[in-house]
């Protein structure tokens, strides 16, 4: 039977789970054939800024302004150049604020991005431009745990304030403990299901799916079903609260 004015989406004042029947795009100055989806947003108490952006014309431009955020891109699908750089499936960069950042997209092109005011400090230097792919990066055990592997994409000296992870789980493999930190997450789920815990919920999940956890959201998450687990998340690290 088709569900009828239901949905998995919950948005609450220190967590949210957005499943993809409910997104709606939105468009900005200088985007030309590509939509976006804000699935997380300082409207919703966040921090850190999440987009999914689509390309829907080959050729088309996404622009971001100029300005005091930085930007984490992965492309989970098609094509994309920035500038002479070229990035497929699975590729990934770091853009540090105030650089000039137009993408273009070949059809089907999507990007999980995270967006991001710099926290400058004076002891510390200016983040570089970082570039890489998934299949590059060894998923380290978590914790000491094979079936739950870490793969660390950005360095974590305390020139960049932002981590972006890609976290793997066999189906059964679970996040040791539940987690409290003053850290927030925004988070995409690239491939298989399981059940997260937000503060003292148990939401099911799947692929598609992306989840906000404020600061002292309580988390957890146990993998289920026929294949690995995997989500990508970012985590705002390196700074004194
Ligand atoms: O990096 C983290 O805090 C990570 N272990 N959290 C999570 O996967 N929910
Ligand atoms: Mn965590």
């Amino acid at each position: 039977m088709e569900l009828f004015g239901a949905t998995r989406t919950y948005v609450g004042a220190r967590h949210a789970l957005i499943a993809r029947d409910g997104h709606v795009a939105s468009v900005f100055p200088g985007w030309k054939g590509a939509i976006a989806y804000v699935l997380i947003s300082p409207a919703m108490g966040a921090g850190i800024t999440q987009l999914m952006a689509v390309f829907e014309e080959d050729g088309a431009q996404i622009v971001f302004p100029m300005d005091g955020y930085e930007h984490v891109i992965y492309v989970e699908s098609g094509k994309l150049n920035w500038g002479e750089r070229v990035f497929d499936n699975g590729d990934f960069f770091f853009v540090p604020p105030a650089t000039k950042l137009v993408l273009k997209g070949e059809k089907g092109t999507r990007l999980t991005i995270f967006r991001k005011q710099y926290e400058a400090s004076a002891r510390v230097k200016k983040p570089e431009i970082v570039t890489g792919s998934k299949k590059d990066v060894v998923g380290e055990p978590f914790l000491g745990n094979e079936k739950t592997r870490l793969q660390v994409l950005l360095p974590t000296d305390d020139r960049y304030d932002l981590a972006v992870n890609i976290f793997t789980y066999e189906s059964g493999a679970t996040l040791p403990f539940v987690e409290t930190h003053v850290m927030e997450h925004g988070l995409k789920m690239l491939a298989g299901q399981g059940v997260y815990r937000l503060e003292d919920k148990y939401y099911p999940v799947k692929a598609g799916d992306v989840i906000w956890m404020a600061a002292y959201c309580s988390q957890w998450f146990v993998a289920m079903g026929d294949e690995p687990a995997s989500y990508i998340y970012s985590k705002n690290i390196n700074r004194l609260p």
